[in-house]
C-alpha cells in the first residue's frame, strides 16, 4: 500500500507536535499546519529524517487563508488519508457575566469554526477517493460543563455535536469520523488559557501525574490503525488521578 499521508492542525505544540513525531516515526507523510512559522520549520527539519513533510502556516480563523493554503499543497501531499482536527486552546477562565468577548469569539472561531472551514476543504477529496479518517480532538469539556468552562465548554459540545455530524453524513462513502476526548494534558494549553502566565499555568498539572500528549498520541495512532471496518467514534480518556472536570486527586505524595 502506498504511503498514508496525514494533516495535522495544531502541530506546533502539545498533541499535535507529539501525534506528528509517532506518525513521523511510522513514516507517515505528513502536512503540519499552525500560524507559528519558525516552530513548523523547526519541527519539519527533524521529522523530515523519518518522512516527507510539508508545512502550512495559517491562522484557522481566517477563512480565505485556509482555503488558500490548502489549496496550495502540492500534488505529492494532495490526497490526504487522515485529518487530524486538533488546532484549537481555552482562552480565559471566567464566570459567565465576567467573560472576556473577545476571548469567547476566539474560542468558538477557533475551536469550532476553524474545524470547519478545515474539513470544508478536505472533505471532497475523501468523498472522491472514497476513503479517509477523520480525527476530531474534542475535550472532557464537551462531556462535561464546569464552573468557568462555560465558553470553551460550548465550543467543545460542539465539536462534539460536529463530530456525530460529520460521521452521519458521510456515513457510507468509506471515510472513518470519530472523536478523542482528553481530560488534563500537560502541554501549553494552560499557558494559553492564563494569557502567558506560566505561573498559575504549572499549577493545573501540579500535584498529580497528568497525561502527557505522547500519550493522546498513542491513542490517535490506535484510531487510526484499526483494521478497514472498525471506527473508534468517541474514546474520553482521563489520567488515573482525575475523576471528572472538577475531580482531580492532587495528593499524588499520599498515595
Ligand atoms: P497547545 O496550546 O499546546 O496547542 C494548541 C495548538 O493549536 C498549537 O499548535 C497552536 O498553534 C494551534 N492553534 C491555536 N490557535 C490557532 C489558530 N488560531 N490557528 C491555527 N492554529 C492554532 O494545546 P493542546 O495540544 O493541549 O491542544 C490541542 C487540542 O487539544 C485543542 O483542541 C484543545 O482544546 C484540546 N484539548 C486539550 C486538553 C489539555 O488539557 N491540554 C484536554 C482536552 C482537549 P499556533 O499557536 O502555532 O497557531
Ligand atoms: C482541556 C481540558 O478540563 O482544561 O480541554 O477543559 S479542561
Amino acid at each position: 500500500m502506498s504511503q498514508k499521508i496525514a494533516l495535522i492542525t495544531g502541530a506546533t505544540s502539545g498533541i499535535g507536535k507529539a501525534t506528528a513525531s509517532l506518525f513521523a516515526k511510522h513514516g507517515i507523510k505528513l502536512i503540519l499546519c499552525g500560524r507559528r512559522k519558525e516552530r513548523l520549520n523547526a519541527i519539519a527539519s527533524e521529522l523530515q529524517k523519518q518522512t516527507e513533510v510539508h508545512t502550512l502556516s495559517f491562522d484557522v480563523r481566517d477563512k480565505a487563508s485556509v482555503i488558500g493554503s490548502l489549496q496550495s499543497i502540492p500534488a505529492s501531499f494532495s490526497e490526504i488519508d487522515i485529518l487530524i482536527n486538533n488546532a484549537g486552546n481555552a482562552h480565559g477562565l471566567d464566570p459567565i457575566q465576567e467573560g472576556n468577548i473577545e476571548d469567547w469569539e476566539a474560542m468558538l472561531d477557533i475551536n469550532v469554526k476553524g474545524l470547519l472551514y478545515v474539513s470544508k476543504a478536505i472533505i471532497p477529496g475523501m468523498i472522491h477517493r472514497k476513503r479517509g479518517h477523520i480525527i476530531n480532538i474534542g475535550s472532557t469539556a464537551g462531556k462535561e460543563v464546569y464552573p468557568k468552562g462555560n465558553v470553551y465548554c460550548a465550543s467543545k459540545y460542539a465539536v462534539d455535536a460536529l463530530n456525530q455530524g460529520m460521521r452521519i453524513d458521510l456515513n457510507g462513502k468509506g471515510i472513518k469520523v470519530g472523536a478523542i476526548n482528553p481530560g488534563l494534558v500537560e502541554t501549553e494549553f494552560s499557558k494559553v488559557r492564563f494569557k502567558g502566565d506560566s505561573n498559575r499555568a504549572e499549577t493545573v498539572y501540579q500535584g498529580y501525574i497528568p497525561l502527557q500528549p505522547e500519550d493522546i498520541a498513542d491513542i490517535i495512532w490506535f484510531a487510526v490503525t484499526r483494521p478497514p471496518h472498525v471506527n473508534i467514534t468517541d474514546l474520553t480518556v482521563m489520567c488515573l488521578d482525575q475523576a471528572s472536570s472538577t475531580i482531580v486527586n492532587k495528593n499524588y505524595d499520599n498515595i
